[in-house]
């Protein structure tokens, strides 16, 4: 039986992994740092089935006992500080938690068990202002957030690892994907929560920024897979992964509020509260390296993730309605 290790597993990514792990026989080792209230919404279903390790990123001595304890043969370091509007207001904690946190997962794993394979969630921020269209791996960086900065220094230090001591460290360069488990702040949900509160009478409006900005938007369940396949392959190396198609997010607004017979433009509100103070204009990623190497492949459309989003809020606010249990997965 193969064991892993995943930081960042009540997340929406770790939560998708750790069921594609289970269903693949593994032993999962979950992180969860101290909450003052329980947020296990993303993992109720499978909580049982992980290993849970206490621990904090920010806490090299409890990394390196949360590898000691699962003696892992694969790490996926998912955890950071995810949401890039939040780094602004809190530059100091994203370099901490995005960045920084990256070398001490590093070290915990070279300390205890440096011939684990390790996978860091690196992000198409990093590319940010453009340079080159559409963007692959050898596409330069330019973050245009104190978040995309983090991740810059997460994807070299991962590189660094794997040239300075043989690890074999490989960085994921992951496009937006999203799912009924994203975090309510990130726009997508943000809007398809919306919808369904519109929908049922709970709610009239949804306040917005940049509408015009572009991204290129998959489904975290086909995502995770090539975190996966990346750690399965002789070699580590780093890979785009991504649709290699860019909608609006007026585009997704549309589609959402469509999908249920209702006219956005009577709807959403434009709020300056919402516009960054640099923000990434255009991300549409090449992932021919992936599908070449990995053999990865995506399921699900950008349509069709739209719609499964509204719907899983709809069911969520009408199950809540008739006084069921809510089930956020
Ligand atoms: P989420 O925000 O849903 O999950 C982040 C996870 O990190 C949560 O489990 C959170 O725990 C954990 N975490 C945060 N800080 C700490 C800490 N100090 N110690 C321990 N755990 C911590 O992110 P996603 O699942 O969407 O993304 C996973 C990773 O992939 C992130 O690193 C993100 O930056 C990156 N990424 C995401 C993309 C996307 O489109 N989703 C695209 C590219 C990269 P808690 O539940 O306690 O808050
Ligand atoms: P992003 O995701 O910044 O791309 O980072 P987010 O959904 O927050 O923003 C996408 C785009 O939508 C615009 N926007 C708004 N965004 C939010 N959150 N709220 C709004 O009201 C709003 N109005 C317009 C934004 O300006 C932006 O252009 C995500 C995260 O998962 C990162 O962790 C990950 O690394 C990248 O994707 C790839």
């Amino acid at each position: 039986m193969k064991r892993a290790l995943i930081t960042g597993v009540t997340g929406q990514d770790g939560s998708y992994l750790a069921e594609f792990l289970l269903e693949k026989g593994y032993q999962v080792f979950g992180l969860r740092r101290r909450t003052s209230t329980p947020n296990y919404e993303n993992v109720q279903h499978i909580q049982d089935r992980i290993e849970w390790i206490s621990g904090d990123l920010n806490d090299l001595a409890s990394l390196i006992e949360a590898v000691r304890i699962s003696n892992p043969d694969e790490v996926y370091n998912l955890a950071a500080q995810s949401f890039v509007a939040a780094s602004w207001p809190q530059p100091i904690a994203t370099a901490n938690m995005t960045a920084v946190a990256v070398t001490n997962m590093l070290e915990a794993v070279r300390i205890i068990k440096p011939e684990a394979r390790f996978y860091q969630a690196s992000s198409s921020e990093m590319f940010g202002k453009v340079m080159e269209t559409p963007q692959k791996e050898t596409t330069p960086f330019y973050p245009r957030s104190p978040y995309g900065v983090a991740k810059v220094y997460g994807h070299w230090i991962t590189v660094n690892y794997r040239e300075s001591f043989n690890m074999f460290a490989c960085s994921g360069i992951l496009f937006n994907h999203e799912s009924p488990r994203r975090g309510l702040e990130f726009v997508t949900r943000k809007v398809t929560d919306a919808v369904a509160r519109i929908k049922l009478g709970l709610d009239n409006e949804l306040r917005l920024g940049n509408l015009d900005a572009k991204r290129d938007w998959g489904f975290a369940g086909d995502y995770i897979k090539a975190m996966w396949l990346m750690l399965q392959q002789d070699t580590p190396d780093d890979y785009v992964i991504s649709t290699g198609e860019t909608h609006t997010v007026q585009e997704f607004v549309e589609i959402a509020f469509g999908s249920v017979g209702l006219d956005w433009k009577q709807y959403v509100v434009m709020d300056e509260k919402f516009v960054r103070p640099a923000e990434v204009d255009l991300l549409l990623g090449d992932c021919t390296k992936a599908k070449e190497n990995l053999g990865w492949e995506l399921e699900v459309s950008f349509e069709q993730l739209v719609k499964m989003m509204v719907k899983s809020d709809l069911e969520k606010y009408e199950s809540a309605a008739k006084g069921k249990e809510v089930q956020w997965i």
